[in-house]
C-alpha cells in the first residue's frame, strides 16, 4: 500500500507541477474560444508555388516575424578545426567560423559540424542550441563560447559567461550517436553568435551590425526581430554546408526546440534549402495556434518577449482575430517539403492540441501535390505518430527534447529521403 501511496502522490505532484496556472491562463478546452481561421485559398499546385505561398510568406514577415534584409553581405566561411577521429571513431567533427567581413561589427558564428564516417556524403540536421557547441556536445576539447548567455544555476552559467562546468549540459537534447550511427550529419551553433537573447541583445548582435543605424535603430512594423536573425544563421549554415562535399546538402532538414523551434519553422518557411521543417515544442509564436486560447497567449508572450518578433505582431496581443494569419499557415509554407511537429504531453504552456490542430488545418495543401497530411480530426493517443508529409506526435514527459522525438525525426527523414 504505502509504495502506491508514494507513487500516487508523486504522480499528482507532477501532474500539478506540468497544469500549475498563471493568473490569468487558461487551461480549460472548453474555454478556447472558436475564431474561425483564415483561408487557406488553395487552388492549384502551381499557383501554391508561384502566388499564394509568397503572398502568405509577405503576410508572416509583415505581421509577425518581420523581413529579412537580402542585402547584407556575402558570408565568409573559416574551417577553423578538422577532427577526423571525433566520438571515439564515429565521425569527423569540424568547426566553421562564420563571419560577414563587410560587418565587422557582427563577431559572427561558430559552426560545429559533425559528419559520419561511415557515409561518403551525409544527410544533414541543422539547429541552433541554447547553450553552444560545447553544450551540445560531451568532447571535452571543444571551445567553451564566450558570448553572453543567461545566468543559469543548473548549467553553470556566471555573469553571463559559461564556465567549464556548463560542459555537455545540452547533450541530452543532441544524440550526436544516435543521429549519426543513423547514417545523418549534424550541424549547430550558438543562437547567442547571432544575437543574445534579451530585449538588448540585438545591440550587440546581427541586427545593429547591418542596420544603417547600429545600436540607435528604432525597429519599425515589418521589420525583423531576434527571430528572424536566428533563421538567418541557420540560412548561413546551409550556404556553408552547400560547399562541403561531406554533406549531402540536398537533403538539410532545420531542427529547433521551443523558441528556436518558431526559428526553425520560420527558417524553414523562407529557405527552401531546408528540404525537412521540424518544429519541437515550439508553441506560441510557432506551431501552435494562436486563436486558441490555451496556456501561452500572444498577449503573454509579447510581453515576455518583444523583441522576438516584428513591432506589428504585439497588436495582436487579446487581439488574435484581427491578425490575417495563423499557424497552420506557417505549417503549411513548407509545401510541398515534409514537415514535422512535436508535442510534449505535459507542455501544456505550448499548448500540444493547438500544435496539432495547426498541423491538421495545414493538411489540405498536401492534396495540391498529390500528398496526404495529418486525417485524424483528433490528436492521437500519447506517444503514437501519426501524418505522411506532415508527421505529429505527442510525447510522454515535459517540453524537452529527448531521444524518442529524434527517433521520429531520423525515421521520417529516412522515409522520405529513401534513395
Ligand atoms: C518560454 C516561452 C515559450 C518558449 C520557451 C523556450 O518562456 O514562453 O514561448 O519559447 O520559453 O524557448 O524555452
Amino acid at each position: 500500500m504505502r509504495p502506491l501511496l508514494i507513487l500516487l502522490i508523486l504522480l499528482l505532484a507532477t501532474v500539478a507541477q506540468a497544469q500549475t496556472p498563471r493568473p490569468g491562463v487558461n487551461y480549460d478546452e472548453a474555454k478556447v474560444g472558436n475564431d474561425p481561421l483564415p483561408d487557406l485559398k488553395l487552388t492549384t499546385a502551381e499557383d501554391w508555388t508561384k502566388t499564394r505561398r509568397p503572398e502568405i510568406l509577405k503576410l508572416f514577415e509583415d505581421h509577425v516575424f518581420g523581413k529579412t534584409p537580402t542585402d547584407i553581405g556575402t558570408p565568409k566561411f573559416e574551417v577553423t578545426a578538422t577532427k577526423p577521429d571525433a566520438l571515439g571513431g564515429l565521425a569527423t567533427r569540424k568547426f566553421i567560423h562564420i563571419s560577414l567581413p563587410n560587418r565587422p561589427a557582427w563577431p559572427g558564428m561558430d559552426v560545429m559540424l559533425y559528419t559520419p564516417n561511415a557515409t561518403k556524403s551525409a544527410p544533414c540536421f541543422v539547429g541552433l542550441s541554447f547553450g553552444g557547441n560545447h553544450a551540445v556536445s560531451q568532447e571535452t576539447d571543444v571551445p567553451l563560447n564566450t558570448r553572453w548567455q543567461r545566468d543559469n544555476k543548473e548549467k553553470n552559467i556566471v555573469s553571463n559567461r559559461a564556465t567549464e562546468a556548463s560542459r555537455g549540459t545540452e547533450s541530452s537534447r543532441w544524440p550526436l550517436e544516435l543521429i549519426l550511427k543513423r547514417g545523418f550529419a549534424v550541424a549547430t551553433a550558438y543562437y547567442g553568435d547571432i544575437e543574445p537573447d534579451h530585449a538588448d541583445g540585438w545591440k550587440e548582435g546581427l541586427r545593429a551590425a547591418v542596420s544603417k543605424d547600429g545600436a540607435n535603430t528604432d525597429w519599425k512594423d515589418g521589420e525583423w526581430g531576434a527571430i528572424g536573425a536566428w533563421s538567418w544563421g541557420l540560412s548561413r549554415i546551409a550556404d556553408y554546408l552547400e560547399t562541403d562535399k561531406q554533406v549531402d546538402a540536398k537533403h538539410l532538414a532545420v531542427i529547433g526546440h521551443s523558441r528556436l523551434g518558431k526559428t526553425s519553422l520560420w527558417a524553414g518557411a523562407q529557405d527552401e534549402r531546408f528540404g525537412f521543417v521540424i518544429s519541437n515544442n515550439s508553441g506560441e509564436g510557432g506551431a501552435a495556434l494562436m486563436r486558441r486560447d490555451f496556456g501561452e497567449t500572444t498577449a503573454i508572450i509579447t510581453k515576455a518577449f518583444p523583441h522576438w518578433f516584428t513591432p506589428k505582431y504585439t497588436s495582436y496581443a487579446n487581439n488574435a482575430a484581427a491578425c490575417p494569419i495563423d499557424m497552420h499557415m506557417l505549417i503549411a509554407l513548407a509545401a510541398p517539403r515534409p514537415i514535422y511537429i512535436a508535442s510534449a504531453v505535459e507542455d501544456t504552456w505550448a499548448d500540444p492540441k493547438g500544435e496539432f490542430l495547426s498541423g491538421k488545418f495545414a493538411s489540405p495543401v498536401c492534396a495540391l501535390f498529390g500528398k496526404k497530411g495529418i486525417v485524424a480530426d483528433e490528436p492521437p493517443a500519447i506517444d503514437t505518430p501519426v501524418g505522411d508529409f506532415i508527421g505529429y506526435h505527442v510525447r510522454t514527459g515535459k517540453h524537452d527534447v529527448t531521444d524518442y522525438d529524434w527517433t521520429q525525426y531520423l525515421n521520417f527523414a529516412t522515409r522520405h529521403w529513401a534513395k
